[in-house]
């Protein structure tokens, strides 16, 4: 199909690189700038320095529109400082607020990455800096990574009971922030009283749940399998880990940074918290 096509990364190796002039500050504000962000990772050294000269500074003010629905896609921004509302119009209704965006976040891969007019329309809610990535070079270095992982993730994330109430857009996004690890029989993947770092998703295998009383006695708890999650009590609640989980076989989890579980898994948090009830 046409938009198979388009996927498919490039081959050619006669481009000419793009390099915008920059200053030291600029370039150590750009990766200031990129530095949390998920696209950018395992980039290697080159293909880092090829984003960094390719970006372009871009200053906007309060209000200014810097991307309009149903536009062409021609840049990909990362935002160095400032704030931006993103607002969609359905079948013609009038736009909604759906998304917003603070320093480090980014927008404006899914018309590059899928050769789609723009999805959403972004509008700065403050004056505001952005570093601009051209469409060619966006493609030539971030795209493959990135559609490679949410092809990846696409068919399993669509299966988690937790995740079915998502936009598939915000199911991108987590995509884009996991990463699978694999345990061995009997390994500990958490262990009670530690503190809580990540959040985890099991992919493959299942998982077996104990916890030890104040008798020091270690319990048998009802244990989990594909598409079950855990470990986010301890990021909600900022609390110890409150079980042990060790692997039941070999086990496969994709998990979450407790930033990006924060940021990302907002929208379930009333899932999370009703189901904490039946813990107990
Ligand atoms: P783009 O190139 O289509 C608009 O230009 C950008 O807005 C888009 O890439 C994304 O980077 C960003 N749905 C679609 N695009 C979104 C969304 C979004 N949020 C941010 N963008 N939704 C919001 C999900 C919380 C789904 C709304 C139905």
């Amino acid at each position: 199909s046409v938009s198979a096509e388009s996927m498919a990364p490039s081959q050619d190796k006669d481009y000419i690189k793009v390099v915008i002039p920059k200053t030291e500050q600029q370039r150590q504000r750009i990766e200031a700038s990129i530095a949390n962000n998920f696209l950018f990772k395992n980039l290697d050294e080159e293909q880092y320095k090829d984003v960094i000269d390719a970006m372009v500074e871009k200053r906007v003010i309060e209000g200014e529109e810097v991307i309009k629905q149903g536009g062409i896609g021609d840049y990909f921004y990362v935002v160095e400082t400032g704030t931006f509302d993103v607002y969609v119009s359905k079948n013609g209704a009038p736009p909604e607020r759906v998304n917003e965006y603070g320093p480090g976040g980014s927008f404006g891969e899914l018309a590059l990455m899928y050769n789609a007019p723009r999805a959403a329309s972004i509008v700065a809610t403050s004056d505001a800096v952005l570093w601009a990535l051209d469409r060619v070079t966006f493609r030539r270095i971030l795209m493959e990574n990135t559609s490679r992982k949410r092809r990846m993730y696409e068919t399993f994330l669509e299966e988690v009971p937790l995740l079915v109430s998502l936009e598939p857009y915000e199911r991108h996004k987590i995509a884009d922030a996991l990463e699978s690890l694999y345990y061995e029989d009997g390994e500990l993947v958490i262990k009670q009283g530690d503190i809580g770092n990540n959040f985890y998703l099991i992919e493959s295998g299942e998982a077996r749940l104990t916890k030890v009383d104040e008798d020091g006695v270690e319990h048998e708890l009802p244990g989990l399998k594909k598409g079950d999650y855990f470990g986010e009590l301890a990021l909600l609640n900022n609390k110890p880990r409150a079980v042990n989980i060790r692997a039941k076989g070999r086990l496969k989890v994709a998990t979450l940074g407790k930033k990006a579980f924060v940021r990302l898994l907002g929208p379930v948090v009333d899932i999370f918290k009703r189901n904490c009830d039946n813990y107990d």
